[in-house]
């Protein structure tokens, strides 16, 4: 039977959008730095019959009967998890990456509380006290910003800013920094306030996995990350934490925050979390980060400004400022020309965020499908021509046929 039959049967709608979203990540660069393909066991397990079940709690503590299969599942999902981190506790319930973020508030602090996180124009995610997310309506926010001249964390002033604000909870993590974080300093900083360290490492989740990113979990209370950004699972997120706050955080995700777990996600993050503890995943996270440098190389040979000067990670942010483009206008053309990723503020930026100076890209998906450095200079070219001329229709269309061609020689994992 052909994959889909019944669905292209019932609803050929979807079903061709489906098929058309197939293909436009088959034929596209996509460089989202929070996107990436996963391998069709994480597929098949993502679209099992497991979405029929409810499992409010815990194994061996559910409020509803007949888990004697998911109760193996999760178990083993989280057995995985504390394996390839090396934590003491983990819990796979999380949706998403923002419900575990509010689960690691709720099990810490009370509305009011003070928690310090990076500023989302400089790199933080939203839910590490953003003014709109509910962490920045619920909590007295401090946010801690980069260094003006360099770009980076200056954790100097972050150690002034949390003596003199003494927050409940220090954030670490971001959504757009390209450089490795130092969660020794982070922890000396906690402790020096006696504050709680929360890592969100959901964007570099897969490099700690592949160990080509310090670990957090020997130095944080509690780590959060979603699922599907490096570490190449389902859309989903987890927690990981010392045994002392175990009960808390299983408490603060269920009930606090959400109902009965997805167990079709928790069984393909059960699948991905073995993918992640192969030896070849190391070389895929060693890969994610050498195509990244050399994709920041060949920008910065041709001019740009990479904040920060470079990436030790998966990610780029660039500043097109000297470019004079626009990043939304950029992100635009590049998306027509068949590169696809983000328009994004960049530090201390004096656009708008919904049209900012920057663009922000990573290298997660592009590895997966197999790119390697030669590919990266390829990129690198054309994203120069495109931001060099971005009204430039024909040229454009000329790109889009030329990456299609490179993207059919790269099947990436997952799709027909
Ligand atoms: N939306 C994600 C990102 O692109 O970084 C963060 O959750």
């Amino acid at each position: 039977m052909h994959r889909m039959e019944n669905l292209k049967n019932y609803d050929s709608e979807i079903y061709s959008l489906i098929e058309k979203e197939e293909k436009r990540q088959f034929d596209k660069i996509r460089m989202i730095a929070s996107e990436n393909y996963v391998s069709k066991a994480v597929l098949e397990a993502s679209g099992s019959v497991l979405t029929n079940k409810y499992s409010e709690g815990y194994a061996g503590k559910r409020y509803y009967e007949g888990q004697q299969n998911i109760d193996e599942i999760e178990t083993i999902a989280i057995e995985r998890a504390k394996e390839l981190f090396g934590a003491d506790h983990a819990n796979v319930q999380p949706y998403s990456g923002s419900p575990a973020n509010m689960a690691v508030y709720l099990a810490f602090i009370k509305p009011g509380d003070t928690i310090m996180g990076l500023a989302l124009p400089h790199g933080g995610h939203l839910t590490h006290g953003s003014k709109v997310s509910i962490s920045g309506k619920y909590f007295n926010v401090v946010s801690y910003e980069l260094d003006k001249e360099t770009g980076l964390l200056n954790y100097g002033t972050i150690m002034e800013l949390a003596k003199e604000h003494k927050p409940k909870i220090i954030v670490a993590g971001h959504s757009a920094y390209p450089r490795q974080l130092d969660f020794k300093k982070f922890r000396e900083i906690a402790d020096e306030v006696g504050a709680i360290l929360f890592v969100d490492m959901a964007h570099f989740a897969g490099l700690v996995a592949g160990g080509v990113h310090p670990s957090p979990v020997p130095y944080a209370d509690v780590v959060s990350t979603t699922t599907h950004k490096s570490l190449r699972g389902p859309r989903g997120g987890m927690l990981l934490c010392k045994e002392e706050h175990a009960k808390a955080i299983d408490k603060a995700v269920f009930p606090g925050i959400q109902g009965g777990p997805h167990n079709h996600t928790t069984a393909a993050i059960a699948v991905a979390l073995k993918e992640a503890l192969e030896p070849s995943f190391k070389d895929y996270a060693a890969q994610i980060v050498k195509n990244a440098k050399a994709l920041a190389d060949a920008l910065k040979e041709k001019g740009y400004n990479l904040i920060t000067g470079g990436t030790d990670n998966h990610l780029l942010l660039i500043d097109l400022t000297n470019k004079n483009v626009t990043g939304k206008i950029a992100a635009k053309a590049l998306d027509n020309a068949g590169i696809v990723l983000n328009y994004n503020a960049v530090p201390y930026d004096t656009r708008k965020p919904f049209d900012p100076s920057g663009i922000r890209l990573g290298t997660s998906s592009v590895t997966s499908r197999g790119f390697r450095e030669n590919e990266m200079l390829m990129i690198a070219d054309w994203m120069d021509q495109i931001i060099s001329n971005p009204e430039d229709e024909k040229m454009l269309e000329k790109i889009a046929g030329d990456v299609k061609d490179l993207c059919a020689k790269f099947p990436p994992p997952g799709l027909d």
